[in-house]
């Protein structure tokens, strides 16, 4: 079979009411969007400088690296057309920068002064705003007002004093641009650790896309999604967040979608820290475990992870928990349109109208090898795909081992 008419096929397997095989199929259908590459290695972000403040991983997103000039944090961002892929094998053309989608995570402190040069590498006109950030209006990076747009091969020089602490983010103005994939975070960390203390600190950007069967550009353009993806990667590719029981996590959530996403965890209650204008001030009393994270808001969440086991993090809406759906196949379909799928119920299922709707597919093969992923049940992908990734929380030993299996892999 060639690679195309196996791509296509692929690009229906994933889809979400036929995504779905029972053991004997699943023998047949391990690999169904391609072979397993070896997992990408990133490597720990660099220290903070400030007491007491952990610097923030963001899974499968790399740090943005800086000089010094003097006193001033240089840092270097380079706008460009990349290819990625969500899952191992579905590759997707998307616009990042410093070839990744999200772009590199920009971290820097309160008080600091970050010159960040700007180069356009696109086909087209652009500009990055820092959302969240009050900053002159010069610097604002909107297209027309408060600057000329930078051409296909120009570069633009913004600098600024960080006056504010919190997550924020980047991301061009120009809607089409956001769509696809013109985003990255940009952390300031306070001069003094916000108590209680935490002990992790990880940032997950959330986005949407169209992205039709055998095609790689999304359509930005679109009103319905079927791609979901946390740090642009789709279930269960997602990189698992591990921490050690007992430690106090903070998880940085921001949607930068065509819709809102209730953001759910398991096995643990959390409490709203900050947003994209700051931390909260006062006590804060209400405990949630869903949180809903609007389009181009920021989220905090904190609690302690005092409850052992591997617990889902991910969006809420059931077409967020997805991958590659396809309109008018699968659950609507007939039984004869499940590609040679069979679902995990018995023959009798057909007689029962709105059959099939489980959605189980093992791809276990197509993630193993990440530290990340060490130790968890076989079958753990099966039922885990689009906005959807785990929040580990291990004993010393186990965490002590993947940080180990890390350091082995190139970290
Ligand atoms: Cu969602």
């Amino acid at each position: 079979m060639n690679r195309q008419r196996r791509n296509f096929l692929a690009g229906l397997a994933g889809l979400a009411g036929a995504a779905t095989v029972s053991r004997a199929a699943a023998q047949q259908h391990v690999h169904p969007l391609g072979p397993a590459t070896t997992p990408r290695v990133l490597p720990d972000p660099p220290p903070t400088g400030v007491a007491g403040v952990v610097p923030v991983v963001t899974p499968d997103v790399p740090h943005l690296p800086f000089e010094m000039d003097g006193q001033v944090k240089v840092f270097r961002l380079k706008a460009e057309p990349l290819t990625t892929e969500f899952l191992p094998g579905r590759k997707v053309d998307v616009w990042g920068f410093n070839g990744s989608m999200p772009g590199p995570t920009i971290e820097a402190n309160e008080g600091d002064r970050v010159r960040i040069i700007v180069e356009n590498h696109l086909p087209e006109l652009f500009a990055p705003h820092w959302h969240g950030l009050e900053i002159p209006i010069g610097m604002d990076g909107v297209l027309g007002i408060s600057q000329s747009p930078i051409p296909p091969h120009g570069s633009h020089t913004y600098e600024f004093t960080l006056a504010q602490n919190g997550t924020f983010f980047y991301h061009s103005h120009m809607p089409m641009q956001e769509m696809l994939g013109s985003i990255g975070f940009f952390i300031v960390h306070p001069k003094k650790a916000h108590e209680p203390r935490v002990d992790r600190d990880f940032g997950l950007i959330f986005q949407g896309w169209d992205i039709k069967p055998n095609n790689t550009v999304p359509n930005t353009l679109a009103m319905e999604f079927n791609w979901l993806t946390i740090n642009g990667k789709a279930g269960p590719a997602t990189t698992p967040l591990c921490v050690k029981r007992g430690e106090r996590v903070r998880i940085r959530i921001v949607n930068l979608s065509m819709d809102h996403h209730p953001v759910h965890l398991h096995g643990h209650h959390f409490f709203l820290t900050g947003t994209e204008a700051g931390r909260v001030r006062g006590p804060v009393v209400v405990p949630e475990n869903t949180i809903i994270a609007g389009v181009a808001q920021a989220r905090d969440i904190e609690f302690v992870a005092n409850n052992p086991g591997d617990w889902m993090l991910h969006c809420h809406l059931p077409h967020h928990m997805m991958n590659q759906m396809v309109s008018m196949v699968g659950p609507t379909g007939a039984a004869d349109t499940a590609m040679g799928h069979q679902h995990g119920g018995a023959a009798e299922g057909y007689k029962v109208k709105g059959y099939p709707q489980d959605m189980w597919m093992v791809m276990d093969d197509l993630v193993a090898g990440k530290p990340e992923v060490h130790g968890l049940p076989p079958t753990w992908t099966a039922a885990m795909m689009g906005m959807m990734t785990l929040v580990r929380v291990l004993e010393p030993e186990m965490f002590d081992h993947i940080q180990q299996l890390r350091a082995e892999a190139g970290r």
